[in-house]
């Protein structure tokens, strides 16, 4: 899954894509590199990050979706019923939205009248203060327990159950220390039997395990890492900014664990 955040202020890619022009040529040539799909987001969700208004968030990214036709898979990053509503009539299939359904009460029945795929994430807090001290007693446990709460909520609000896929929500509300056991221990999350997505790329957590405590971003190459060690303890989808070489390094990955 390629990342194209039609966003000022994302954390790693602010900026380069915020026209509408770039976004889409972005979302066409991942798709060249290998994307299975491309996940086009008008909300930064980066630690601190303020809210975005619906009109705000339409403005950026349905001119992406116009551009795209139809012609690239596309999911849409939001948590907005008007939103995914738009993205989906434009041919979006898949809803990723980082608050699992709690955040618009209108989001699940958009999802479920259209018969769209969804991504449900784990998030401790929000936003604004998630990063202030998250704590958890078994982070992994902690973690399954919610996404099977909220896999048992879609499914009670009228969504296919076999659509639906999990995010641990690497980074939101968490220590590196805890990304780092998710990973680990994804094995436990993937046993809830759904798909398990990871986003690991370019997150902040590999930028302070290379040693800068103040990192605000992570490495391609560190990256890259984190996204085999996931894809080897379970992950079927790794959402990433850099496609090309995270296609190269899962292929290879691939034909050795085979
Ligand atoms: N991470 C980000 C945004 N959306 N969705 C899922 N399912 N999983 C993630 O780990 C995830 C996500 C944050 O990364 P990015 O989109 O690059 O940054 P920003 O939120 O600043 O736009």
């Amino acid at each position: 899954m390629g990342v194209v955040n039609v966003t000022p202020d994302s954390f790693s890619d602010g900026g380069l894509n915020l026209d509408a022009n770039d976004a889409a040529a972005t979302a066409r040539r991942m798709l060249e590199e290998g994307a299975a799909i491309v996940d086009v987001g008008g909300e930064s969700t980066r630690p601190g990050a303020e809210p975005v208004s619906v009109d705000e968030e339409l403005r950026r990214v349905v001119p992406v979706l116009e551009r795209l036709d139809g012609e690239v898979p596309v999911s849409i990053d939001t948590s907005k019923a008007e939103v995914a509503r738009r993205a989906l009539g434009l041919g979006a299939e898949l809803v990723n939205d980082v608050t699992a359904l709690r955040s618009d009460p209108d989001l699940a029945a958009v999802v479920a009248e259209q018969d769209a795929y969804l991504c449900l994430m784990h998030m401790l807090g929000e936003p604004r203060t998630m990063q202030r001290d998250p704590r958890y007693g078994d982070v992994v446990a902690e973690v399954k327990a919610f996404l099977e709460e909220r896999l048992a909520a879609a499914v009670a609000a009228g969504i296919t159950e076999e659509r639906i896929c999990l995010d641990p929500g690497i980074g939101f509300g968490k220590t590196v220390e805890h990304n780092f056991e998710l990973i680990r221990r994804l094995d436990e999350l993937a046993a809830l039997g759904r798909p398990v997505v990871v986003g690991f790329s370019r997150k902040s957590s590999l930028g302070k395990l290379l040693g800068d405590p103040d990192a605000t971003t992570g490495t391609t190459a560190a990256s890259v890492g984190a996204a085999v060690a996931a894809y080897e303890r379970g992950a079927t989808i790794l959402r990433v900014h850099d496609v090309r070489e995270h296609v190269e390094a899962l292929t290879a990955a691939a034909a050795a664990l085979r």
